[in-house]
């Protein structure tokens, strides 16, 4: 079954056809990148509609939808939906602004908006579980993240700025082959590390100082997210006993991740084992979250989460423990779901690394 097949499974009925607007899931639907361009999928067939920028490609690509260029977009929206007998419009509400959705009512006729979030809904529903081609390629992304990793354990030492540190770990990876960085990657030392998502600065490593460093790659669209919290010589009783808290609360949340487990119960087994050595208010983050064509995605492992994980499903697992002027520790790696367990796609070293 092809992807819009599934996609019009995913939807209610009384859907006629979904407009594919958000760059991400164009992107998913169609294998290529472009900052422009819409997807018109009916029950039976899909268009992608895209300008002479990206014509080229898509017509040398784009294998499951007919691939139309754009010219007068409504006119040709328009007509396709009157070609089709439509008479409903899934758009996609969560990534639409007001202004696209003004202009959708004003310029499509023929069919009704459904401005509900039937069709962000389905896309969702598709995109957190992967198949092995999208497997492969996260696992890619990772190897590439994790040779930056080896890298980078030779070239942190006192005297080094974070900002050198996240540039070196960038560089390394786009020019091993990532096609971008996943997000801005975050590389801090010292007490900056208390700070989950500070951003590098000109602080410089000393001796005895943690350097946390959370970034990724992307490969082929896909994203990796791992994080590694070392010391530059020898750590206090007090650091070593954190970074052991931390690593045990992941190990175990790691060994509970299967199939039919809830995205709540995994945080709390983490949070659980943080809490009781003393330490739950410094753990005030979520333990993790879906890893796909976007950094951050479906499911979410908090205490709130709804979801329940499935085979195939990614997530993160990245408890951490942060005080405020003395610093803070954070291990991530991510997994994939299984019905017996999980698949750990990261291999990098977790146990106390001291440079
Ligand atoms: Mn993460």
């Amino acid at each position: 079954m092809s992807k819009f097949e599934r996609l019009f499974n995913a939807m209610p009925d009384g859907i006629d056809c979904a407009l594919i607007t958000a760059d991400v899931n164009r992107r998913y639907f169609t294998g290529m990148k472009s900052s422009a361009g819409v997807i018109l999928v009916f029950k039976d067939k899909a268009y992608l509609i895209i300008d002479f920028r990206y014509i080229e490609v898509a017509r040398n690509t784009v294998k499951d939808a007919e691939v139309i260029m754009q010219e007068k977009l409504f006119d040709q929206i328009n007509e396709l939906i009157e070609k089709h007998g439509a008479k409903t419009l899934a758009i996609e509400s969560a990534t639409l602004t007001v202004a696209e959705l003004n202009m959708y009512k004003e310029r499509i006729n023929g069919a009704e908006i459904v401005s509900s979030s039937a069709l962000s809904d389905a896309v969702t529903e598709l995109r957190i579980v992967k198949d092995e081609s999208e497997i492969e390629k996260i696992i890619k992304a990772q190897r590439i993240a994790e040779a930056a990793f080896e890298d980078i354990l030779n070239f942190i030492k006192p005297g080094v700025t974070e900002r050198e540190i996240g540039l070196h770990l960038d560089y390394f990876m786009l020019q091993h082959g990532a096609e971008a960085l996943s997000f801005d990657t975050i590389a801090l030392t010292g007490a900056n590390t208390s700070r989950p998502h500070g951003v590098p600065g000109d602080t410089v490593v000393e001796n005895g100082n943690f350097v946390l460093m959370d970034y990724g790659a992307m490969y082929d669209g896909y994203h990796s997210d791992m994080t590694r919290t070392v010391c530059v010589g020898n750590p206090t009783e007090k650091m070593e006993q954190i970074y052991n808290i931390v690593l045990n609360s992941q190990l175990a949340a790691i060994d509970k991740v299967k199939s039919g487990v809830s995205g709540a119960e995994l945080d709390k087994v983490a949070r659980d084992i943080i809490a009781d050595a003393g330490y739950g208010k410094e753990f005030g983050h979520s333990l993790g979250h879906g890893v796909g064509m976007e950094i951050h995605e479906a499911p979410n492992a908090s205490y709130l989460s709804k979801h329940i994980l499935k085979e195939n499903m990614i997530v993160t697992v990245e408890p951490g423990i942060y005080l405020p002027d003395e610093f803070g520790v954070r291990i991530e790696d991510f997994v994939v779901v299984k019905d017996t367990g999980c698949y750990n796609m990261t291999l990098a070293e977790k146990s106390l690394i001291i440079l």
